[in-house]
């Protein structure tokens, strides 16, 4: 018997294949650049939620929870754990494993981690082409999780349309979250870990610093959550609050304007990518290595260098 063509594999969401085409993509495998012009035509539909924040916040307690609203709902959800400290995937990491564990039996949902497999500047590329073949593979929700409040994982939370930004008492005040970026990032606030003391008072730092944002009255509120993600309490109003924001967009048409950004950085990465390859290949070639020996002799200067260098790359 002939087996189904690659693309009726995915959009049966077949683990195997998913599992598959995500690792090609994960290794930046030149068989990546098929599977995102094989998928590409079905893209467009799902939900792309974001949930950042400092490590160890309770992120990944809080969307075993915000799954079992999608699972409510009879909607199907993919959850993506960015992992840039690590080198090792192909699986979910084994926090994630327990604290997700229950959902691993129900076909409605699907939970992949993405490390950085050596290619640390690509793992805002990966993820968003990860996210492409999980929105073609036709799940309603993609959730990325990404630990830690670092440049990567500012970029990452780009790909996103709702991003929902996780603190604790315990990781300081609002000044570090303005300092850290989160600020500008964030559409829904959650404080997690409220059972522990200093909560309301980040609440209410965290307010004064919203309403510090505001301009217009029809812009987005962004609101504020108080959670315990391990009980789960307060994360029905999160998905509440996610919901709402998606409608937002979708009335203000900055869904639109998302998607098009989503899909210039996929431009820009994908460009990225192939003058690094042509370049470093172009370096070892014998006409590159007259450039560099030219430029080590001072015969050109390191701009004359990069205009030889352009011309045969283009
Ligand atoms: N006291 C308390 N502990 C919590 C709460 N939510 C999560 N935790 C605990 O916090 C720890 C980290 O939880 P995770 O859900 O793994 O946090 P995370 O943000 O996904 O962690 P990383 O992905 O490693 O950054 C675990 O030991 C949880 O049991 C909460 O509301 N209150
Ligand atoms: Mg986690």
């Amino acid at each position: 018997m002939k087996s189904k063509p690659f693309i009726d594999k995915i959009r049966d969401q077949n683990r195997l294949t998913l599992a598959r085409a995500l690792s090609k993509i994960e290794n930046r495998d030149p068989v990546s650049r098929q599977i995102i012009s094989d998928i590409f035509s079905y893209v467009g539909q799902a939900q792309v939620w974001g949930i950042t924040g400092p490590p160890g916040a309770g992120k990944s307690s809080l969307v075993n929870h915000l799954i079992k609203t999608v699972r409510k709902k009879n909607k199907t959800i993919a959850v993506i754990a960015v992992d840039p400290s690590s080198p090792f995937s192909g699986g979910a990491v084994l926090g994630d494993r327990i604290r997700m564990q229950e959902h691993f039996s129900d076909d409605g949902v699907f939970i992949r981690s993405i490390g950085t497999r050596g290619h640390q500047g690509g793992l805002s590329h990966s993820t968003r082409e990860a996210v492409l073949v999980l929105d073609a593979a036709g799940f309603d929700v993609i959730l990325v999780e990404t630990a830690g409040v670092g440049q990567t994982e500012l970029d990452v939370m780009k790909l996103a349309q709702t991003v929902v930004v996780v603190l604790v008492p315990e990781s300081g005040d609002s000044i570090q979250v303005m300092k850290s970026g989160l600020m500008e990032i964030a559409d829904v606030f959650v404080v997690n870990k409220s059972d522990r003391p200093q909560a309301d008072r980040l609440v209410r730092e965290l307010v004064i610093m919203t309403q510090m944002g505001e301009h217009d009255s029809s812009e987005w509120k962004i609101p504020i959550h108080k959670t315990q993600g391990v009980k789960g309490v307060g994360v029905e109003e999160v998905a509440q609050s996610i919901e709402a924001h998606q409608e937002n967009l979708k009335k203000s048409n900055k869904k639109e304007r998302i998607y098009e950004e989503f899909l210039k950085a996929e431009i820009l990465d994908i460009l990225h990518e192939d003058l690094i390859e042509n370049f470093n290949k172009l370096v070892s070639s014998e006409s590159g290595k007259k450039i560099l020996f030219d430029l080590k002799n001072k015969k050109i200067d390191p701009y004359q260098a990069f205009k030889l260098f352009k011309e045969k790359l283009v």
